[in-house]
């Protein structure tokens, strides 16, 4: 009942718990080593969180600065988790974030010397992939295959998604671009560590490579490469389904396009360690962005692809709206190149309110982060106050609204499949506000998004797997399942409370043992629609973490 970051705390932020249902009036903080108190306080009694339905009492203890170990006691309640007060308190967590990644690589051995016992045999090489029937053209006849190997699973399943790439790498890159100093000495271990590229890039570069072979040559890019049925629990490596491209979609080529121009920009500055890639990253978004513009409605409709054999049952990412990806894949654009036409074909100003919390089918404000970063945007103020408006509502939400103290909640519709990645993405918001403004009461809101994700949230787990006493043990994640290994991969985002919880069914046995939306959680690993884990929601934990780390440490 005593809810609270389980990693731990900065010595100069805020330091808050909260305790729920309870009468308790006092609070004490425990030195570990000392075995002594090192600060108390009032517990201040707060109002109902709707969306657990517990009361909630603050325990504020900011004040506590010194660096060490520590728990929380309470008379009548008893002890907290164990925490720490470190200057570098999540960098351990956002390193392990980023090596997820690896561990989700496709079409390679996860060798020893990076992934200790958590090594694994090579999956799915992909270098015989063949094209849908639904995809078949004069060019493309029937029995074609592409080569396409490389690039992360997406999720618990072994398929590769272009459109959920899109957010996902744009994420990482960003992390660098926002912070290029902090990343250039992060360190990683994984193969690529000893070259001059600075780790969490050359991760990004594992799928950016392999979002290119997904590109044809007319500049369309295929929507997803996937076995026709999700393969059951078993190692990547004894997975043998065939594997498809399905049809060339404008949401995953305008996703493609923005992730493209952007590492266009990113990469230019490794001409020696990449010679021609930059060029051939921007040759590779405008081909994108001219099919998209040729082909502006292609919709991704699974039932449709499915009606030639075999059927396609993975992942749809069926995004119905693609204005958002238009906007974000010109912006880039813009912003790589310099031309005016992308920034008029984006219409920013004609839609400044349009722009929402980042997710795979919503787009345009990845595209906005950018452009606020971007001297030669028209309009710069405008755009700004924009990101900054949205900074605000998760910030007064976490001020004055929420009973537990936290952004997540501003929207009710944000406890849904994967709703952990909408809070980590409010932070990720957040901490844009800070760039802009250095203002500390959005960090400061910012880190109570990762409080809330590791913790301080209503069911009192740290979603985050190997961080916390009490963290995800079973996510739905075929190798950590698969892997005869106790615990499972370390560092993986679970994706949280999910009222609708449409696993039900799926799950005999095992039921959620709430369907409020902030306790509707299931550490099962049948849970997919609570308990998966997935790269569109690591990245954003990842962006957050670290971001926190290198502005702590400034
Ligand atoms: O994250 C996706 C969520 O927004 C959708 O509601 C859900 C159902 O379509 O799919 C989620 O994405 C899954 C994808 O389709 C397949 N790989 C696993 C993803 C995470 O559960």
């Amino acid at each position: 009942d005593i809810r609270l970051n389980q990693v731990g705390f900065y010595p100069g932020a805020s330091k808050v718990a909260i305790v729920v249902n309870s009468d308790a009036t006092k609070f004490f903080v425990i030195d570990e080593a000392k075995k002594d108190t090192a600060f108390k306080g009032n517990l201040k009694k707060g109002s109902k969180w709707e969306f657990s339905e517990e009361t909630a009492s603050k325990a504020d203890f900011s004040g506590l600065k010194k660096e060490g170990k520590y728990h929380l006691y309470i008379p009548g309640l008893g002890n907290s988790h164990s925490f720490e007060v470190n200057k570098k308190v999540h960098q351990d967590l956002g390193k392990a974030s980023v090596k997820a990644f690896y561990y989700q690589r496709a079409s390679t051995p996860i060798q020893k010397k990076y992934a200790g016992k958590f090594a694994r045999k090579e999956g799915h090489p992909d270098t015989v992939v063949y094209i849908h029937p639904s995809a078949q053209t004069d060019k493309r006849p029937a029995g074609s295959v592409i080569s396409s190997p490389g690039g992360w699973y997406d999720a618990g399943d072994y398929n590769k998604y272009i459109v959920n790439s899109g957010i996902s790498t744009y994420t990482l890159l960003a992390a660098y671009e926002h912070n290029p100093e902090y990343f250039d000495t992060l360190k990683l271990n994984i193969p690529e560590s000893s070259n001059k590229i600075p780790d969490i890039l050359d991760e990004a570069l594992y799928n950016i490579k392999w979002m290119l072979t997904m590109q044809d040559a007319d500049g369309g890019v295929y929507h997803k490469l996937t076995n026709p049925n999700f393969d059951g629990f078993i190692m990547p490596h004894e997975a043998d389904q065939k594997r498809y491209v399905v049809e060339k979609t404008t949401a995953a080529t305008l996703d493609f396009a923005a992730v493209m121009a952007q590492a266009a920009r990113v990469f230019n500055k490794y001409k020696k360690e990449l010679p021609k890639f930059s060029e051939k990253c921007l040759y590779a978004s405008k081909k994108a962005m001219e099919w998209a513009t040729k082909n502006p409605s292609v919709l991704y409709d699974q039932a449709k692809i499915s009606e030639k054999s075999p059927a396609i049952v993975t992942g749809a990412y069926d995004d119905k709206n693609v204005a958002d990806e238009f906007q974000w894949a010109n912006i880039e654009l813009f912003v790589s190149t310099g031309d005016p036409v992308y920034y008029q074909n984006a219409k920013v100003k004609e839609n400044l309110t349009s722009f929402n919390l980042p997710d795979w089918q919503s787009v345009n404000t990845l595209g906005l982060i950018s452009l606020c970063r971007y001297s030669k945007t028209p309009d710069l103020e405008a755009v700004k106050n924009v990101l900054l408006k949205l900074a605000d509502s998760y910030k007064n939400h976490a001020l004055n609204e929420s009973a537990f103290g936290v952004p997540m909640g501003q929207n009710k519709g944000h406890f849904t499949w994967g709703s952990n990645s909408f809070a980590a993405n409010q932070g990720v918001i957040l901490l844009q506000a800070y760039s802009l403004t250095k203002n500390h009461a959005y960090l400061n809101a910012a880190i109570s998004s990762l409080d809330y994700l590791l913790g301080r949230n209503g069911t009192g787990y740290s979603y985050v797997t190997g961080f916390g006493k009490k963290s995800t043990m079973y996510p739905h994640h075929r190798p950590s399942q698969a892997d005869g290994i106790e615990e499972p991969i370390p560092g993986f985002l679970a994706g949280g409370p999910n009222p609708q919880m449409q696993d039900q069914g799926d799950c005999p046995g095992s039921n959620y043992s709430s369907s409020l939306p902030a306790k509707a959680y299931m550490d099962h690993v049948c849970s997919y629609a609570s308990n998966e884990i997935a790269i569109n929601w690591n990245a954003p934990l990842a962006y957050l973490t670290l971001s926190i780390e290198a502005f702590m440490n400034e």
